[in-house]
């Protein structure tokens, strides 16, 4: 199987994943405060979980797949200081606890530790190629928030989520995978999809968090 089939095979799930009324709102520059703090403080919080996710599914990887793994191990954690930085110029404040969301995102990338090989790069490739989608949908930005869809759209980072395309479909081929990495998809889309409307209800409720 080759992974590009699972957003042609779901296409409603996918949509839900990389489409959002708050990207739109990015775009146009019409973004609650609320909305904006709470989604930077918990994406930190997402990437703390990722990155410890990532770090083991390295430590399972084939030769072949270290170098990609590894670069991105290398770019989550630098990832974080940015968020820090960013968060230092808004005024947002990053210690702030796990929305369910957030914490429902976390235990599924620990249940994909128990999980083969190809359905946790299967996820990881969703969940960056989700971003990759979200953010490009969001260009060229709002000048509040073009450093932010800057970010996700780099040729740099569409090379990363091609890396992690090719890794995905060589574990799945070398098995019989498929139905476990389907299902860590659609998760996944469901996930990303929760995780921006986390962030949107809380333009209308006022809360961070
Ligand atoms: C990513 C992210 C992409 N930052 N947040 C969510 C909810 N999904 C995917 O990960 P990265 O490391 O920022 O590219």
């Amino acid at each position: 199987m080759d992974v590009l089939e699972l957003l042609e095979r779901h296409p409603g799930a996918w949509r839900g994943a990389s489409r959002h009324p708050l990207l739109d709102a990015v775009r146009e520059g019409t973004l609650a405060t609320g909305a904006f703090e709470t989604w930077l403080a918990q994406d930190h919080l997402f990437v703390a979980d990722l990155l410890v996710f990532q770090s083991r599914l390295l430590a399972r990887a084939p030769r072949s797949d270290q170098a990609v793994l590894a670069g991105g191990l290398v770019a989550v954690e630098a990832e974080l200081g940015w968020f820090e930085e960013k968060a230092g110029e808004c005024g947002i404040k990053l210690e702030t606890p796990r929305h369910p969301t957030t914490a429902a995102y976390r235990d599924f990338l620990i249940a994909l530790e128990h999980e083969s090989y190809a359905a946790g790069i299967t996820a990881l490739w969703a969940l960056e190629r989700a971003y990759l989608e979200a953010w490009r949908s969001a260009a060229p930005g709002h000048p509040d928030y073009r450093e932010f869809v800057g970010h996700w759209t780099t040729p740099e980072f569409a090379d990363y989520v091609a890396g992690l395309e090719k890794a995905a479909n060589s574990a799945l081929d070398s098995g019989s995978e498929a139905e476990r990495a389907e299902a860590a998809f659609l998760e996944v889309a469901q996930l990303e999809r929760d995780f921006w409307e986390m962030a949107f209800s809380a333009s209308r409720t006022g809360g961070n968090g």
